[in-house]
């Protein structure tokens, strides 16, 4: 208490002057932040490159030694999301420095330099790790590219090693054959399936010239995986710089984000979420084995199947039919691979063979889990598309896309990410002539239209 009294009477005693004016001591912070804006308004201009001019100011200040604490605070101080306002104590602690620093744009952090690389094979000096080495050099032979030998889909994949919210990602191209990444795919994700590939896609690259960088937008995706492939044809992958900007989850959020894709049995997923009413924030370490009723005896949580197989409770119908392969094969609960197992479909040789699910119900489509023929023809499935909506208009091929299927192994599941893409029909085509149509399972995972988790 004396000590309390003492500051306070040296305070009121002490000129306390922030550029030049008296200020109460008890708003030393508020003002001479405010000071700092106004000063700062005058010297640079929301034009000029900060990078250039770094403005630095000082401001004579009494000598306060807890504004140690208050630094702190200040040195967090954002003045427009591109700007930030530095503050600190000299060396003498009678003075305050204060500057603004330019933000990388929009306050972006290349979080793919503390991540691991890895590609599907190795060309050379082209190690996957040269990608996200810091520099966009673009010559082979200074060692900051990768390169992957001349595969079927060559892919690169960087684990941020943490889920990140991705606002946009930099690829930087080689001084050679910049044209081999034309029509690469950016994947974002937490899956590893299919090397990361079957993950959510950003965007497609069409051109990068030679030795340039180009930005993609990927719209706060989240994902701990960024993996660029070079779908559908054999290719050498090489990438000299690949900067992901993102931000980091929260440690709930993150918590929550890894949960989230943890399945208990494969068509169910354990999801939680705090509850608004109850303070603690804490989550368990594993998902409970319990069915949505009895979530209710966790006080703190809200926990709930936030997918399930919705196809198996649809109405499925296809383009014709061939043999024992009827419609509904596809959603009888087996991924059994043997066609002559009958548990799959099979249309006729056509142009745009179809099949398509109608749920009866809208609802927002999560994923959607194909299993592909095992016995033979695997091939067959290739450039298959997925549509979801509401409209049968072109036998519901005209739906909004969720993904193009470049491949299935023989016999393998797949998942595709769609989004919470909202619909009633989910419907299958192989566009093309001479096409022939078979799934043996396809699951279909999604949440009530209007409940969100
Ligand atoms: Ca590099
Ligand atoms: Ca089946």
């Amino acid at each position: 208490m004396t000590t309390l009294l003492l500051l306070a009477c040296l305070s009121m005693a002490l000129p306390y002057t922030v550029c030049g004016e008296p200020v109460n001591p008890f708003n030393l912070l508020k003002d001479r932040v405010d000071c700092v804006e106004k000063q700062l308004g005058k010297i640079v201009t929301p034009e000029e490159d900060f990078s250039a001019t770094n403005a630095k100011l000082k401001l004579q200040v009494a000598r306060v030694d807890t504004l140690r604490q208050e630094n702190e605070a200040l040195e967090q101080q954002q003045l427009d999301g591109q700007r930030v306002l530095v503050a600190r104590l000299n060396a003498t602690k009678t003075e305050l420095e204060a500057e603004v620093q330019e933000l990388k744009r929009d306050n972006r952090v290349n979080v793919a330099l503390k991540g691991v690389a890895a590609q599907s094979s190795l060309y050379g000096i082209g190690v996957a790790s040269n990608a996200i080495d810091g520099t966009r050099e673009p010559e082979y032979n200074k060692q900051s590219c990768s390169h992957t030998q001349d595969d079927t889909n060559p892919w690169w994949r960087v684990d941020l090693l943490g889920v990140y919210r991705v606002k946009a990602i930099n690829i930087s191209t080689m001084h050679c054959c910049a044209e081999r990444l034309n029509g690469a795919e950016i994947h974002i994700g937490n899956s590893l399936e299919n090397n990361g590939i079957n993950n959510p896609r950003c965007d497609v690259i069409s051109q990068i010239p030679t030795g340039e960088t180009h930005t993609f937008q990927c719209n706060e995706m989240k994902g701990r995986y960024v993996v660029v492939v070079i779908p559908g044809r054999k290719e050498y992958l090489h990438l000299c710089e690949v900067e992901v900007h993102a931000d980091g989850l929260s440690g709930l959020e993150a918590k929550l984000n890894s949960l989230e894709h943890q399945q208990l049995d494969g068509q169910r997923v354990w999801g939680a979420r705090l509850d608004d009413t109850y303070p603690n924030t804490s989550l368990p370490s594993t998902p409970p084995s319990i069915t949505p009723p009895s979530c209710k005896h966790f006080k703190f949580i809200h926990c709930q199947m936030i997918k399930r197989n919705v196809a198996l409770k649809g109405v499925a119908t296809q383009s014709s039919l061939y043999g024992d392969g009827q419609a509904n094969n596809v959603i009888d609960g087996n991924r059994e691979s043997n066609y002559h197992k009958i548990s799959c479909t099979h249309t006729e040789q056509e142009t745009n063979p179809w099949w398509r699910v109608d749920r009866s119900s809208r609802s927002r489509v999560t994923a959607v889990t194909f299993t592909n023929r095992g016995d033979v023809v695997p091939e067959r499935l290739d450039g298959a598309e997925i549509c979801i909506g509401n409209s049968l208009e072109n036998t519901g091929i005209n739906n909004l896309r969720c993904v193009v299927i470049h491949h299935i192994p023989a016999g393998e599941t797949y998942t595709f990410q769609c989004n919470e893409m909202e619909g009633q029909y989910v419907v299958v085509v192989i566009p093309g002539q001479n096409k022939i149509l078979t799934l043996c399972e396809v699951e279909v995972y999604g949440l009530p239209a209007g409940n969100h988790l």
